[in-house]
């Protein structure tokens, strides 16, 4: 058992005494572990979790986000007979009041209720799951329609602006600062290629016609939580980066990592494709939970949702090899170029198959 946890949980306001953590090792940016307690009858289970502090430079906005968002979908899935304790995260206050400890070394942690009987999923095993997940994360935003969008922190400036974040890749290249750029010159040639691309959402909120919603940002397949008894999406979780965006940019991410025929580390390019059959029941799922609350332009533009967030997320990683590694956490070396690989061959797949992408979203609209 791990001293220095087992003195961190000391300081939640939790039930009995801790006897077992498990480490949790599917997110690229915190550390988290499954905790058990012992309490003399049931055994109780929380989710601990570390703050990674180069991604996150204040955890007390991102706490705060977390907070504000979570009370607020606790009254409303209360008041549509719901159950907060599994349909929305639940922080587990530290002794002092505050939602996390900061332990002698300065490092944030906090605690969440862990929610049982549960499970993620890295890869899509049963394409109902995808649906449900597409009905969660749409009726994500619809709950959150008349959050006060003004009191969320910023927690990560220009997350998703895919302008900067093509202007930051082309700065890292142009600056080379560990002499990688030559084991990446086609993927270079890609991003090169897509650049002008890179701004159409933003142009269209720049122009009024897509506005600013509170989204969630990295609606990873994993990042939802499927009940074991019902196949249904229970709730929502990893909301780190709750903050105002497009809503094309959750249906994006969403497709990136659960319609991809491959994993999103796949060595092996040949294996990396967009499985129509999968985005199209993300797709259903997400549209049908939208509707009457996003406007028709924002739902007929979600497809680009997909492609952008493709790019972005193959520069961003694509940008760390260049750079040293240092913001994903990478399993192995040369990981993150492999990452961006196979995020640049899934976004070329997704512009020969645009049309349908479109035909299929108008579909359900
Ligand atoms: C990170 O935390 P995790 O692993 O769900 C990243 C996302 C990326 C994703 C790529 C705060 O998400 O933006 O899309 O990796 N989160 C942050 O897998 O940068
Ligand atoms: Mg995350």
């Amino acid at each position: 058992m791990a001293p220095e946890l087992l003195e961190i949980i000391q300081h939640f306001r939790i039930e009995g005494a801790g006897t077992e953590f498990h480490p949790i090792d599917t997110g690229h940016i915190n550390s988290t572990y499954r905790v058990t307690c012992e309490t003399g009858e049931n055994p109780k289970r929380y989710t601990l979790q570390k703050i990674n502090k180069y991604v996150f430079k204040q955890p007390e906005l991102v706490m705060a986000n977390i907070c504000a968002v979570t009370e607020f979908l606790r009254r409303k899935i209360a008041a549509s007979g719901g159950d907060p304790s599994r349909e929305t995260l639940t922080v587990i206050p530290a002794v002092d009041g505050k939602a996390y400890h900061i332990d002698d070394d300065g490092e944030y942690w906090r605690m969440y209720e862990y929610v049982d009987n549960a499970s993620t999923y890295d890869t899509v095993v049963n394409p109902e799951h995808l649906y449900n997940a597409g009905c969660a994360f749409g009726r994500f935003q619809t709950q959150l329609a008349d959050f006060p969008i003004e009191k969320l922190h910023d927690t990560i400036p220009n997350f998703h602006n895919t302008r900067k974040r093509f202007d930051d890749f082309f700065a890292g290249v142009e600056a080379d600062p560990c002499g990688r750029v030559k084991d990446a010159l086609p993927e270079i040639e890609i991003l090169k290629k897509f650049r002008p691309l890179s701004s159409f959402l933003l142009e269209k909120q720049e122009a009024g016609i897509l506005p600013l919603r509170v989204t969630h940002n990295d609606t990873k397949y994993n990042n939802i939580l499927i009940d074991n008894a019902t196949n249904k999406a229970l709730c929502v979780i990893d909301l780190d980066t709750v903050m105002p965006g497009l809503a094309a940019y959750d249906f994006g991410d969403a497709i990136r990592f659960a319609a991809n025929t491959a994993a999103e580390d796949e060595t092996d390019l040949s294996r990396v494709s967009l499985d129509l059959g999968l985005y199209e029941r993300f797709a259903s799922g997400f549209v049908g939970s939208v509707s009457g609350f996003l406007r028709d332009e924002e739902v007929a533009l979600l497809p680009y949702g997909a492609l952008l967030m493709t790019l972005e997320v193959g520069s961003r990683f694509l940008l760390d090899y260049l750079t040293g590694d240092r913001y994903f956490r990478i399993h192995r070396p040369n990981h993150n170029l492999e990452r961006a690989r196979t995020q640049l061959v899934l976004a070329t797949d997704m512009e020969r198959r645009f049309g349908e992408m479109n035909d299929i979203v108008r579909k359900y609209l």
